[in-house]
């Protein structure tokens, strides 16, 4: 029977070898707190994650970020921005959407839950480096009003190949796109004069997210209801950013054997590589209150034909050093 003697050098080659797999075993979530709809891009050699505070919508009163080199070791920023700076936000400040444009931060974010006649809606916000301090772009909401059904929340901002940029967003079912202007503090008209495009696709709810792959528009969004088990993100592929946006499958949903109610994703690519991850938020095993959000990490793989194929969730996670790339 083989023995193991635990000398030094056994203890050595253990701790070397085996603590990466064990780091592994506890990687998802990414960082502990309940935490939902995690944007996640990479800045400069760090990755950033910018989630929802998942917690009743009077709780939702701010927003934290985190920051990792290697998307296990992750630094919290707590409170980046809160409604003490967005004088018009109240409640539900949720599912933010980030970009850096000319050196500045550019934070995207909804506030209170808005319905008909109230005010709420789609913000934005700037700071000086990712982690803020923020501060309320336009002092009021880029968009508080209601178009084709669409709730003004879960907006995604996303840089088309010749420079424009585009805003998804949507809740309730319905999703629009509209073109943002050079400072990001109005919206430019499409050629035919319309400044909202309808561009739902099938089983569509909410969460929507864009990025570019061999020159194809992968457009995708979150399907079902985020307090239940059954939430999902499914997928479409377009030649342009406006669609048609036709529904292929779904990429990420509940396992009996890891997570329920898996959606509201965001996606980062490595910076010149075909590697990708998906960033989501899921509910542990065993519980059912629809806060019961933790952000999570795993990777995302294409087929040779250019399908993204079915995620699976891990409790593990995943690893990546930016440093070297
Ligand atoms: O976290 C608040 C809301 O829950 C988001 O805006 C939706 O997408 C859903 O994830």
């Amino acid at each position: 029977m083989l023995s193991l003697k635990f000398t030094p050098h056994v203890c050595t080659y253990l701790i070397v070898f085996l603590s990466p797999l064990v780091i592994r075993a506890q990687q998802n979530p990414v960082f502990p707190g309940w935490y939902a709809d995690p944007e996640g891009i990479v800045y400069g050699d760090r990755f950033w994650i910018y989630p929802t505070y998942s917690a009743p919508y009077e709780q939702q009163v701010f927003f934290d970020a985190f920051s990792s080199p290697d998307l296990v070791n992750w630094t919290k920023h707590p409170r980046i921005i809160d409604t003490a700076e967005v004088k018009w936000a109240k409640k539900a400040m949720w599912a933010p959407g980030v970009l850096e444009k000319d050196g500045r931060y550019y934070f995207f974010f909804a506030a209170n839950d808005v319905h008909e006649g109230e005010i709420g809606g789609i913000g934005v916000a700037v700071a000086d480096r990712p982690e803020g301090q923020y501060k309320d772009l336009l002092g009021k909401p880029l968009i508080n009003e209601i178009v084709n059904g669409a709730q003004p929340i879960d907006q995604f901002v996303f840089k088309d190949k010749d420079g424009t940029y585009y805003m998804y967003y949507g809740g309730w079912r319905h999703c629009n796109i509209v073109k943002l202007n050079d400072d990001f503090t109005g919206l430019v008209p499409f050629d035919d004069g319309e400044r909202y495009k309808e561009v739902t696709p099938e089983g569509y709810v909410e969460g929507p997210f864009m990025f570019i792959r061999n020159g194809k528009y992968y457009f995708m969004w979150s399907e079902g209801g985020w307090g239940g088990p059954h939430y999902k993100v499914a997928y479409a592929i377009a030649d342009s950013p406006l669609g048609p946006f036709e529904r292929v499958a779904t990429i990420l949903e509940q396992d009996p054997e890891i997570a329920t109610g898996a959606g509201h994703h965001s996606v980062i690519q490595i910076p010149g590589k075909d590697r990708w991850y998906i960033v989501y938020h899921r509910r542990p095993l065993g519980k059912t209150g629809a806060n019961e959000r933790v952000t999570c990490i795993d990777e995302m793989h294409f087929d040779d034909d250019g399908h993204i194929l079915p995620v699976k969730m891990t409790h593990g996670g995943v690893r990546y050093p930016l440093a070297q790339k």
